[in-house]
């Protein structure tokens, strides 16, 4: 076995790296064809996510915000290059054992892909699938091209560089339109008109400043957030939503099922736990949808649970308070967003939206079960993570405009506050720490959606600090206590400092 390549070590390396990335991109599109949460780095991330310390993960999305997944995804693919490289070298000098270690990574990922929650053995496949690739191509190299001149090793280069480049292409596509992809069976529903439409805020819901965010959010420009790698992309026709838990009989229903029911519209803000004072990890939209409170009668709840318990496809879980369902509010299983059927990316085909309540203990998007339980019973996601259990949302206000320079003389300051239920009464605006000025406010159909304000401002040149502070329906003053957003959502004034020139 002295056999002596003549390519010398970087040489081989290229052909690692090259093999193991034209591997990945292989088993992307296995993936992509059948199930994209099994693809090697997107299981491999979950995992990561799922095994590492809760303070290390704080520490990285406080130091790379909504940048993590992205990150998490090219430092994995950095670290399976590397290992590539490194097998490649290896390779030269000590076949057996190279082929044991690309073996060994295409295990690992088969196995993070099979213990992902929804996902059965057949997740498997794309990880071994590049494993696969990754020793062929090596192979093919060592037998073909490691002995020649480097016109050959180019030609490899080129050739597994091309499969890699076209199963990545192919990859794109079957996320469109492949047996995977769900944007055809998304773009082929079309929603019912409600049988309850949304109430018309009234003649000025939008002051359409410029820089103010618009009253509803577009579906494109909504902020997004979620444990996903990769977004579930369910098949609608095998889609089911069971209820069931502390129930009288447990229900089972389609998604026609839902599209048959008596369907509500409401215009509903939702925020994120994680947003921070100024942030922008909240929208207003109009969703569509059956009530909660009516479907979940129909299974009849056990007075004892406390707690009801949604779950997603990919086993993310949220447990919000049984009260609130009932109490009167538009609970809904929103089906509907903006007119459109839900996008992929916020929970195609069903999602939970309760106003009131952040998103982390409420909203969970790709719902397949609503689970009956107590508070004692069950934590569900990021309560074991450290986040509290569910509580009202935080009064917060926002200068959207200006945030940074302006124009002597009149200038039109604006804004959102909002404290989802019950509703925002006033918001004042402070120039310089001077007296507390009353805003003008939009008209708002209820308590459950943010609201605009604006303010006339004659200003002078300078350097000018204005501070924003809202009112919620209850008469409660938003406090300046200034906290972080754990465990139950941050609270402090928003403040700009603005030139005027
Ligand atoms: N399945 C699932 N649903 C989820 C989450 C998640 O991680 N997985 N995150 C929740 C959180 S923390 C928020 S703030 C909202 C955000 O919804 P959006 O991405 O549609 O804006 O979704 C909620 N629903
Ligand atoms: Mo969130």
């Amino acid at each position: 076995m002295d056999t002596v390549h003549p390519a010398p070590p970087r040489a081989w390396a290229a052909a690692g790296l090259v093999a193991a990335l034209a591997g990945l991109a292989v088993g992307h599109l296995a993936a992509a064809l059948t199930a994209p949460r099994a693809a090697p780095l997107s299981a491999l991330a979950d995992t990561v996510i799922a095994i590492v310390p809760l303070e290390v993960s704080h520490w990285f999305i406080e130091l790379v915000g909504t940048l993590d997944k992205p990150l998490l995804i090219l430092g994995l693919g950095i670290g399976v290059a590397a290992v590539g490289a490194g097998t490649g070298v290896l390779w030269r000098t000590r076949p057996w054992l190279a082929r044991a270690a690309v073996a060994a990574l295409g295990l690992v990922g088969a196995a993070a892909a099979v213990a992902l929650p929804g996902l059965g053995a057949a997740a498997a496949g794309p990880s071994l699938l590049a494993a696969a690739v990754a020793l062929g191509g090596i192979e093919w190299w060592d037998r073909r091209f490691g002995a020649r001149e480097a016109e050959g090793r180019r030609r490899f280069l080129a050739v597994a560089g091309g499969v890699g480049a076209a199963a990545l292409a192919g990859s794109w596509w079957a996320g469109r339109v492949g047996p995977a992809g769900v944007e055809a069976d998304r773009e082929a529903v079309a929603l019912p008109e409600a049988d309850a439409p949304a109430v018309e805020p009234g003649p000025v819901a939008d002051f359409e400043v410029d820089g103010l965010a618009p009253y509803r959010t577009p579906n494109g420009e909504f902020y997004r957030i979620d444990t996903a790698i990769t977004v579930p992309r369910i098949d609608v026709d095998a889609w089911r939503l069971r209820v069931h838990g502390m129930v009288d009989r447990e229900r089972t229903y389609t998604f026609d099922d839902l599209l048959g029911r008596e369907l509500i519209e409401r215009d509903i803000t939702l925020c994120c736990v994680s947003n921070q004072v100024g942030g922008d990890l909240i929208g207003n939209a109009r969703w569509l949808g059956v009530s909660l409170a009516d479907l979940l009668a129909e299974a009849g709840v056990d007075p004892a649970a406390d707690q009801l318990v949604s779950r997603s496809s990919d086993g993310w879980t949220a447990g919000s308070p049984t009260e609130l369902v009932f109490d009167g509010r538009d609970a809904m299983i929103a089906v509907g967003m903006n007119g459109e059927p839900l996008p992929v990316d916020h929970g195609w085909p069903a999602r939970l939206v309760i106003p009131g309540l952040y998103g982390y203990v409420s909203a969970t998007k790709w719902l397949t079960e609503l689970e009956l339980t107590t508070f004692d019973a069950y934590d569900a996601y990021w309560i074991t993570r450290g986040w509290s259990t569910p509580r009202p949302i935080k009064t917060q206000s926002r200068i959207d405009t200006p945030r940074s320079k302006a124009d002597a003389g009149a200038v039109v300051v604006a804004g959102v506050a909002w404290a989802q239920h019950r509703g925002v009464s006033a918001v004042e605006l402070q120039v310089d720490g001077g007296e507390w000025r009353p805003c003008d406010l939009s008209d708002v159909a209820t308590g459950d959606t943010w609201r605009q304000w604006k303010y006339e401002w004659d200003a002078p040149s300078g350097d000018h600090t204005l501070t924003v502070r809202a009112t919620d329906g209850e008469g409660e003053v938003q406090t300046s206590e200034v906290r972080g957003v754990v465990p139950d959502g941050a609270t402090g004034l928003h403040t700009v400092r603005v030139t005027v020139a």
